[in-house]
């Protein structure tokens, strides 16, 4: 307890309640990507989302920007156990992308310019759960952080977050992505500490 410095003691009262079992807090913004960091021009960029008969809606870069812009402030929880308060992003509410389809799917996957995959039941990026976050802490999103775009879905552990998002696909199964694949659990609540299949 003496190696701890007082303002520690007075973070963690602050933090109380917040901490997901088995995360520690962190103040630094680790980068973790499965590959190399995809770079995606803006004037190249689209959002496409894609229904299960293979209808699509897409947006440019400065359809999106035109859109209802909002400020989310919220904890987030990688699945490696750090865990980071207060992240601000400004973004677009995936509500608005999902309004302008006909779907009546209740899973989606999203998809990133470097081929990640990951896969959300479509309630959870919905009702105001879900962004699509163009920029982070008051600056556009760095490349390694998942600029230009990247989805943000605070209440699953991060990996759901994916980074460089190119689009949401519509599926009426629930299809694993690629670390839902490969061992990590498919929904991934932080409170229940949903890390691997076998939790
Ligand atoms: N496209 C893509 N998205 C991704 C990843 C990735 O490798 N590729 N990694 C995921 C994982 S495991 C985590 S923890 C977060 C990390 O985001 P950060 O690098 O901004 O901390 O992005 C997620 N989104
Ligand atoms: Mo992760």
């Amino acid at each position: 307890m003496g190696s701890l410095s007082p303002g520690f003691h007075g973070r963690t009262r602050a933090f109380e309640g917040r901490l997901p079992p088995g995360q520690y807090p962190t103040e630094s913004f680790p980068v973790l990507s499965a590959g190399p960091t995809p770079h995606v021009p803006t004037d190249r960029w689209s959002f496409t989302v894609t229904t299960e008969r293979g209808e699509t809606r897409s947006w440019t870069w400065d359809e999106m920007m035109a859109l209802p812009q909002e400020e989310p402030t919220v904890d987030i929880h990688c699945v490696t156990r750090w865990s980071k308060f207060d992240t601000r992003w400004r973004g677009v509410s995936l509500d608005v992308f999902l309004d302008e389809v006909d779907s009546s799917s209740e899973h989606v996957v999203a998809e990133s310019f470097d081929g990640y995959t990951t896969n959300l039941p479509r309630e959870d990026v919905t009702g105001g759960k879900a962004w699509l976050a163009h920029a982070y802490d008051g600056y556009a999103l760095s490349p390694d952080h998942g600029g230009p775009a990247r989805l943000v879905v605070p209440h699953l552990y991060f990996w759901k977050s994916a980074k460089w998002i190119k689009g949401i696909i519509l599926t009426p199964d629930d299809e694993p992505g690629f670390w839902e694949s490969a061992g990590y659990h498919g929904y991934g609540d932080p409170w229940r500490e949903q890390r691997y299949w076998s939790d």
